[in-house]
């Protein structure tokens, strides 16, 4: 199995701590995250967003999207629940993570931390009063829990995961967020855990 994979993306990232957690192996190819010109070249005929990470699977087929290689992996093990109830939670989840926190809380690391050139800063402050947002919710639901969905640790946990514990690189304070916080180190603590740089 190979992974388009760029070290610093927290898309990335979601199915290398998955994989990890699985013992499932792979091969990786780094791709840059600043420089796209190649990629109509490398991803082209598996991934019409042209966008990592991108999987090829043992048969030759490609999946794309990080949620979508979640679930692929996910379904069946403990990390995705059975109970339909839950798995739309981990969905909702997963589908947050996607619209109002990933869109916001990862670009502005990116453009904080990786782009070639700055962001306007109106732009930047407009992406970052809405990642704070994302932030506030994730306070609210998580104040008394220990994970999103289902009392236990799911890929819904990995996707926010991904990009949450790295928001300081894009400017972003989480310590008025305790019980954020508070997750972040029990996801970091479960077995089978690896960083971003692994
Ligand atoms: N919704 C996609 C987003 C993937 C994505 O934006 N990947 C970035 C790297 S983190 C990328 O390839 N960007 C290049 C581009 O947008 O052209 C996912 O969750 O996998």
């Amino acid at each position: 199995m190979l992974l388009f994979n760029s070290q610093v993306s927290g898309n990335c990232y979601k199915v290398r701590l998955l994989l990890a957690h699985l013992g499932v192996e792979y091969t990786r190819q780094e791709i840059d995250v600043v420089d796209r010109s190649r990629r109509p070249e490398l991803l082209g005929e598996l991934n019409p967003a042209l966008r990592i990470p991108t999987l090829v699977l043992d048969d030759g087929r490609p999946l794309a999207e990080s949620g979508a290689i979640l679930w692929y992996f996910g379904d069946g093990t403990s990390y995705l629940p059975e109970d339909r109830f839950e798995r739309a939670k981990v969905l909702q989840w997963m589908f947050f993570e996607q619209y109002s926190h990933e869109p916001n809380i990862a670009v502005v690391r990116f453009w904080v931390a990786y782009a070639a050139a700055p962001a306007p800063r109106a732009e930047l402050d407009a992406r970052r009063k809405v990642g704070y947002a994302a932030l506030d919710a994730m306070e609210r639901h998580l104040a008394g829990r220990e994970f999103l969905v289902a009392d236990r640790f799911t890929i819904a946990d990995v996707a926010l995961y991904a990009y949450t514990h790295v928001a300081g690189e894009g400017g972003f304070d989480l310590s008025p967020y305790p019980s954020v916080r508070a997750w972040l180190d029990r996801v970091a603590s479960q077995p089978g855990h690896v960083p971003i740089t692994a």
